[in-house]
């Protein structure tokens, strides 16, 4: 059956919306995966300039250690192009690491049109934020609180009014969200994580020591919280 052609298909990112589009209870364009899968961007690694190897060694530690004791989920690391540096040494090093590439891949796309843009149906996604959780600042931060509108803002507030490094904040998409609506984005997940700009807030000064701490840290708590939400 379809069904059963879907389970087995080969883990290949073209493959990621056959999967649902095959599942025959669910509607043509559903956007709702089949497999409650978290997309996150790579934290730390760009405005925050965080060291590329370091961070592509913590990501993969990190993802093998969380798959180990879930089913049934997916993760996927996302940046905006083919030649993003930190994408093709996680890529490598997971694949190194024998990590499932059924579990655990990474995508090319912009993580606030997943679906819509790469047919790839994510219900959560994680946000590299800012310690004042607020919207703008450039990167993934202004790009979510963008796409998901002011309902992101508001329901961000509610929960918390600052993050410290290597913490992360769930927020639950109001139905109104077009995050929501078009992307089939139930959950963001803030997440904040080391800093490395020296014209940024909380600037670890070449620490690698704490810096590496701290990411590990931020990742971890990412997986838990997903977890949380997968249940
Ligand atoms: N979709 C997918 N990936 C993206 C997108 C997008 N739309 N935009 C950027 N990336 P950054 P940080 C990738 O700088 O280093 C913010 O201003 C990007 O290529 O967003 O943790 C906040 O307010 C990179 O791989 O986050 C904080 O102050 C990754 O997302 C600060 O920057 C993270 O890049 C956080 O800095």
């Amino acid at each position: 059956s379809s069904v059963d052609e879907s389970i087995n298909i080969t883990p290949s990112i073209d493959n990621v919306n056959k999967e649902v589009k095959e599942e025959e209870d669910l509607p043509m364009y559903s956007s709702v995966p089949a497999v409650s899968t978290l997309a996150f961007p790579s934290i730390s690694t760009s405005d925050f300039q965080f060291n590329l190897e370091k961070a592509s060694d913590i990501i993969v530690e990190e993802v093998e250690k969380f798959l180990k004791n879930v089913e049934n989920v997916r993760l996927v690391l996302v940046d905006l192009t083919h030649r993003s540096k930190i994408l093709n040494l996680v890529k490598a090093k997971a694949s190194q690491a024998n990590i499932d590439s059924k579990k655990f891949f990474t995508f090319v796309g912009d993580i606030t049109q997943l679906y819509t843009q790469g047919g790839l149906c994510c219900n959560v996604i994680a946000n590299a934020a800012n310690w004042r959780l607020k919207p703008g600042g450039g990167g993934v931060n202004a790009a979510i609180f963008k796409a998901a509108g002011p309902a992101l803002e508001t329901a961000t507030e509610e929960r918390a009014a600052s993050l410290n490094p290597g913490s992360s904040l769930v927020v639950p998409l109001p139905l109104s969200s077009p995050l929501y609506e078009k992307e089939g984005v139930t959950h963001v997940i803030h997440i904040l994580g080391p800093n490395m700009n020296p014209n940024r807030p909380n600037f670890l000064n070449n620490d690698y020591s704490k810096g590496c701490n701290v990411l590990r840290k931020a990742y971890s708590s990412l997986f838990e919280d997903f977890a949380s939400i997968a249940q």
